[in-house]
Order: C-alpha cells, then sequence, then structure tokens
C-alpha cells in the first residue's frame, strides 16, 4: 500500500549535487502543488563550519517519522482534493543543503514550506542559520524537536533564542506532531501558521500511530543503509541530566507488533532492512517480546534479512529471553547507558536503576549471544576528579567486558531538570548552544576547573583506547565469537572520530566535507585563496591520521587472529560469576557507596566495622 501511494507522491531527497527528487511521479489530475521540504540540520564544528560528510553512520529517525507524517498528509489529500503535497527530505550531515536550490523549487511547484526536522538544542544555532536564509526567499519555516520541547516544557519563559526565531517569522512546534501535521499544513498553505503549535500536554497514542518511513534514497546516505523506527516513547524513570522524560513523558506508549512489521515490510520492499530502534531503552518496551517474536518469524520463516541495533538499560539481561530473542531477532549491536560506575555518582543524578553489581552479567550474556556492545560513559559528576575517573576506566578495561566505550561531558541539556534548576539559580551556563552536544565542558564542575575538565575527556578517549586495550577487546571479540570485522571498524571509528575528526563518534561519518560559504552566521566566509590551501593542509593531515590508525588496528587484528592462543583467550572481564553473591572486585572497591537498596551486595558487619 505504501509504496503504491509513494507512486502517486512525489518524493525526493534535498540533495544540492541531486535535484531529481527522486523516483517521480506526478498524478495528472493534480491541479496544484504544495512543496513540503524536511530538513534534519546539523550543526557546526569549531571552525563554523557544517559537520557533514559523504556518508554519514546513523539514521535520523526524528526525519523518518515527521516524513512518514507528511506522506500520511499526502495520501490523505489535507490541502484539498486537488492539491497535491510533494515531499523530500534530507539530513544534512550527509547532504548538502542548497537553499537557493529549495526556494526555487517551492516556487516552481507554486508554494509549499520548509520544515526543520527533529533541532537538538546543539543544532539549534545551525537551524536558525538555515531558517533566516528561507525566511529572506520569503518562505514559511517551521521548525520542531528537543530544544523547543524541552525549553518550552523546563522554562519559565521563552530563552532568547527561541524568541529570536519568532522575530525572524519561523513558526516553533513543541510536543509531538502525530495527528497535528495537518493542522500545521493547512495553517501554513493558508498563509496563517501560528508562532507556536504546543502539544506538550497531549501527548500522542503510539499504537496505530503513523510510522517513521523514508525513501530510499534519503537512507542510502546512511553508510550499511540502516533506517530507523521508535517502537515506544517515554520513560518512568527520573534520571536529572535527561531531557526525555520531560518531553514525551513519563508514562510510556507503545507501537503494536502489526506496526512494526508494517514498518518493516514498507522498507523491505525497498531493499532497506537493517533498522536502529531508537527506543531509549527497548527492553522496557511493554510490547517487546511480540514485536521480537515477529521480527523473527520475518527473518527465520520468510527470509527477510533483519540487522538491528538496539538500546537497552543495564538490567535487561534480568528478562528472561529478551537477550536470546533480541539476537535471534537479528540484534548485532546494543547501546547501553552505562553511564558510570560509582554509585554515588548514578544516585547523585537520579539513576538508581543501574545496578554495578550486575554489569559483568549483563555484558557477558550479550557477548554469549555474539552481540557487540556500545556503553556510554559520562564524564564530570560532582565527585568526579581527574584520579577517579583515570582509576574507573582502569577498572572498566580491566574487569568489564564491554567492546566499545564512548564518553560525554555531563550536560545540563535544555529540556532537563539539572538545567532548569541551574536556570533557576542563575548559575552560569554557556550561552552557545552548539556547544551542547555532550562534547563540550557547559558549566562549571564543583571539584574541576573547565580545563582540567577538558583535559579528562581527552585522556578518557586516549587511556581506553590505548593499543593494548584495543589488542585486547579483539581477544574477547575472537574468543567470543563476535564479527571481527564490526569490531575492528567499531574500534577504529570510535578510537579516531574523537582524536582525528574532533567529534564524536555518534556525529561520526566518512568523508568530511566542509564547504567554503556554509559557515555559521557572523563568521567570515574565507578567501578562496585563504579557504583551499587550509581546507587541503587539513584534508592531508587528517587523512594520513586516519591511514596511519586503520593500519595500525589492522595489523593488530592480523596478528590476534593468527595466535592460536587467541582462541583459548580468558581474563577477568570474561570470567562469569559462579556463586551467588559472589561480587567483582570493583565493586568491593565502591562497597560503602551502594545504597541498601533491594539485591545490593551486603558487605559482611566485621568489614564494615573494621573501617
Ligand atoms: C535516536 C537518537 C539519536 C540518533 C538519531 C538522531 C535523531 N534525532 O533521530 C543519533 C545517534 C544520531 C543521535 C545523536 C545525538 N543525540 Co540523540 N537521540 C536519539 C533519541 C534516542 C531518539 C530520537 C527520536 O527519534 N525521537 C522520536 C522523534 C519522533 O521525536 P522528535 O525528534 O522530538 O520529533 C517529534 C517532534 O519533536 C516533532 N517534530 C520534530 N521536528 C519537527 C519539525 C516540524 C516541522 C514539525 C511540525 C514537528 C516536528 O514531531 C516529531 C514526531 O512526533 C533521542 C531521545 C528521544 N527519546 O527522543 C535522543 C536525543 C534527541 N539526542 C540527544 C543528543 C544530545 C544527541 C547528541 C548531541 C549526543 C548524543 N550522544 O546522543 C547526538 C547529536 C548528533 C546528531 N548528528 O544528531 C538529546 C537531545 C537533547 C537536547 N536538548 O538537545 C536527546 C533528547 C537524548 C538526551 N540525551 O536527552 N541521537
Ligand atoms: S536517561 Fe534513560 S533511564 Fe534515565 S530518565 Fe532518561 S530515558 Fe529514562
Amino acid at each position: 500500500m505504501l509504496q503504491n501511494t509513494r507512486q502517486a507522491l512525489r518524493v525526493g531527497a534535498c540533495r544540492r549535487d541531486d535535484n531529481r527528487a527522486g523516483g517521480v511521479l506526478r498524478a495528472s489530475t493534480s491541479k496544484r502543488a504544495f512543496r513540503v521540504v524536511l530538513i534534519k540540520p546539523s550543526h557546526y564544528d569549531h571552525d563554523g563550519y557544517v559537520i557533514q560528510w559523504w556518508r554519514s553512520t546513523l539514521p535520523s529517525n526524528s526525519l523518518a517519522s515527521v516524513y512518514g507524517l507528511v506522506e500520511e498528509c499526502a495520501r490523505a489529500r489535507t490541502l484539498g482534493p486537488d492539491v497535491e503535497i510533494e515531499v523530500e527530505a534530507c539530513d544534512e550531515c550527509n547532504t548538502i543543503v542548497d537553499v537557493a536550490g529549495v526556494a526555487k523549487r517551492i516556487r516552481a511547484s507554486g508554494g509549499g514550506m520548509v520544515g526543520l526536522i527533529g533541532v537538538q538544542s546543539n543544532q539549534f544555532p545551525r537551524a536558525l542559520d538555515l531558517g533566516r536564509q528561507f525566511r529572506a526567499h520569503g518562505l514559511p519555516v517551521v521548525m520542531g524537536g528537543f530544544h523547543i520541547s524541552g525549553s518550552i516544557a523546563m522554562l519559565p519563559e521563552l530563552p532568547s533564542d527561541l524568541k529570536e526565531a519568532l522575530d525572524l517569522g519561523i513558526t516553533l512546534f513543541a510536543g509531538e506532531a502525530e495527528g497535528r501535521m495537518a493542522e500545521v499544513l493547512r495553517d501554513v498553505a493558508a498563509g496563517q501558521p501560528k508562532p507556536i503549535y504546543n502539544y506538550l500536554s497531549d501527548l500522542p497514542e503510539m499504537a496505530a500511530a503513523v510510522y517513521p518511513i523514508l525513501p530510499r534514497q534519503v537512507v542510502t546516505r546512511v553508510a550499511g543503509h540502516y533506517s530507523s523506527f521508535d517502537a515506544g516513547r517515554g520513560c518512568p524513570f527520573q534520571c536529572s541530566f535527561c531531557t526525555i522524560i520531560n518531553v514525551q513523558g513519563r508514562k510510556s506508549r507503545y507501537r503494536t507488533p502489526d506496526d512494526v512489521e508494517a514498518i518493516v515490510r514498507a522498507n523491505a520492499a525497498q531493499g532497506i532492512t537493517r533498522f536502529f530502534i531508537t527506543d531509549d531503552n527497548f527492553a522496557r518496551n511493554r510490547n517487546w517480546e511480540s514485536i521480537l517474536d515477529r521480527l523473527i518469524e520475518l527473518r527465520e520463516r520468510q527470509g527477510f534479512n533483519i540487522r538491528l541495533l538496539l538500546q537497552v538499560d543495564t538490567l535487561c539481561h534480568r528478562i528472561p529471553g529478551f537477550i536470546e530473542k533480541s539476537a535471534r531477532a537479528g540484534c548485532t549491536a546494543v547501546f547501553i547507558g552505562l553511564e558510570n560506575i560509582n554509585p554515588e555518582s548514578l544516585m547523585g543524578t537520579k539513576k538508581r536503576q543501574n545496578k554495578i553489581w550486575e554489569y559483568r552479567d549483563m555484558l557477558l550474556a550479550w557477548r554469549g549471544q555474539k552481540v557487540m556492545t556500545y556503553a556510554g560513559y559520562i564524564l564530570g559528576f560532582p565527585t568526579d576528579t581527574p584520579d577517579s575517573i583515570a582509576r574507573d576506566i582502569e577498572i572498566i578495561k580491566k574487569e568489564l567486558p564491554v567492546d566499545i566505550l564512548e564518553f560525554f561531558y555531563l550536560t545540563p541539556l535544555p529540556g532537563s531538570e539539572d538545567h532548569k534548576n541551574l536556570f533557576m539559580r542563575g548559575v552560569p551556563m554557556d550561552p552557545d548552544m552548539n556547544k551542547y552536544d555532550l562534547e563540550h565542558a557547559c558549566t562549571g564542575h564543583p571539584l574541576m576547573s573547565k580545563e582540567t575538565w577538558i583535559g579528562v575527556y581527552a585522556d578518557a578517549w586516549r587511556r581506553y583506547y590505548t593499543d593494548e586495550h584495543v589488542e585486547t577487546i579483539m581477544r574477547r571479540a575472537i574468543v567470543s565469537g563476535i564479527n571481527r570485522t564490526k569490531v575492528l571498524d567499531s574500534l577504529t571509528i570510535f578510537s579516531g572520530a574523537a582524536r582525528i575528526e574532533g567529534v564524536h563518534p555518534l556525529q561520526f561519518g566518512f568523508a568530511r566535507r566542509k564547504l567554503r560559504t556554509q559557515r555559521r552566521y557572523g563568521m567570515a566566509v574565507l578567501h578562496p585563496l585563504v579557504f583551499y590551501p587550509w581546507r587541503l593542509f587539513d584534508f592531508l593531515k587528517v587523512s594520513s591520521r586516519w591511514l596511519r590508525l586503520i593500519w595500525r588496528y589492522r595489523r593488530i587484528m592480523a596478528r590476534v587472529a593468527k595466535d592460536p592462543a587467541a582462541r583459548t583467550y580468558f581474563d577477568e572481564a570474561l570470567r562469569p560469576h559462579t556463586s551467588p553473591g559472589e561480587t567483582d572486585h570493583f565493586v568491593e572497591v565502591f562497597a560503602d557507596k551502594i545504597p541498601h537498596t533491594h539485591g545490593a551486595p551486603v558487605r559482611p558487619a566485621a568489614v564494615v566495622a573494621a573501617q
């Protein structure tokens, strides 16, 4: 059905180098057109250039969600039976936005609008610059995403950057757009968009909601041709650094297995079978089992070559069958919010649900199913010091069988309780939203100066990705039967992205593009004679560092793969717990900081008394 529909619509990608608006078929009966151009903005690097690549590595689910909604409006002829809604989409992380070209296409269609999609705080300055340019062409612009929703949800008044957007005539959308897109399109088409649409207190049900989808030519700009969908939204927990609970709510909402199957079939019909399921914790999705059963059925009985990337919590191994079924459904990698191994830090941010004494069992359970683990680790909790962080990373290397560790600054993201508290108390925070990408120190730390904190972040990547530890991860992968090419590629990217490209691996892509003319508003566009020699030098420097890293890691992997001892490799991190109540060495280190909640290891009274 979706495919048929797509033939009745004009769909495409807003690529500068490709104006074909791919797969275009125009219904001959239509008299008028309304073109909706959806752009997921990227953000700026330190030099003010847009962070974009020939191929990005992760798909944008916000873009897929909004695309699905506009496509639904086109199908329903929301603007009237004689108005054909044409829709095109692009992710600026992998596509150069040609503002003049977009304006030309909208005018050629006879009207339309630009949607700036899924704008996070770090992307807001870039989104504003794009909005400013489109407004200068006289086009209607509507912007939505976490920065707008989070700021409106938590702050007593509109922050100045949102006011600036309104002053430019940009419409702001807060909340979720399922069931609301038709209203927005009708208002814009009538030339009467509201300044703000606020649906934060009226979150839509997800069962039977329109689902995320993107045309193939947009998906293939992501390496590995991954698409995405969210099978659920909302979270019952209360982590103070999190924005999700204040935007998507603390009540969980879920898609049905039927809808998930429809998403998979619609993508498979255009040759896409790899998915990033973007639920913050898929293990908490009430429908996880029926969804996985459906995917297993599609995979094992109907020959769909499904691959999944999941986000899960640190307690997922407690759910009987969850890890096994995830693997059978095609899961090859999971992102886990480990956040920290110090219980004091976890308690300080209300992340009480992370039980450090279960981390190893959980990681071993994934390893047992040959699934690669990526764990997020936050630096800068109030009790962190350079020494404590260094100690903790060394402990992880030795005692936890995680493959990839990725570091973030603890950041007061707009929309979080942390941000609200600092704002209300008047504590200084960096006014530049471009820096709220979890790669910058955006506020003060009680024990570390800003310089020390920055040093700690750089040191964390160096400390974890030593050649020695990279070799250990490879040995652990080989003995566990985890796909060694995947491990090698991930190690290369995660080790090099921050240190060579200066961007977090989650923003990484292949072959960086820097456009001379697409520079941050207010920064000078350099003369070609200055820009191109600089760019050539920059390109050669970065490329040579990548080549050296790739060559080094490939040699290490070749050596490990050839070593017969690799097949029987064993270390402390791979040792399963053999008796109930047995604790890891690192749990002992933090024993006096572990709250006495249910299931926590209890220290013998004699030990406590002796302290
Ligand atoms: C999947 C995901 C990613 C993916 C894909 C990004 C994406 N947006 O799809 C990847 C891995 C790339 C990613 C990266 C990052 N992410 Co992220 N990500 C998520 C996650 C888990 C899901 C996003 C999603 O699909 N949500 C569902 C969609 C449908 O919601 P939505 O974006 O709000 O869109 C709805 C409405 O806002 C509205 N809407 C949105 N745009 C528009 C436009 C118009 C015109 C209209 C009418 C409506 C509208 O309608 C949509 C449908 O209802 C969220 C958390 C969450 N639960 O949402 C974090 C989240 C968005 N990420 C966050 C952050 C900080 C990042 C990073 C900076 C750092 C990091 N390490 O995670 C990087 C940035 C790099 C980059 N280039 O994007 C923060 C943003 C908070 C903030 N205030 O900015 C979030 C909220 C998580 C958190 N830590 O709190 N992320
Ligand atoms: S960080 Fe994760 S567990 Fe904590 S509130 Fe946010 S979504 Fe829930």
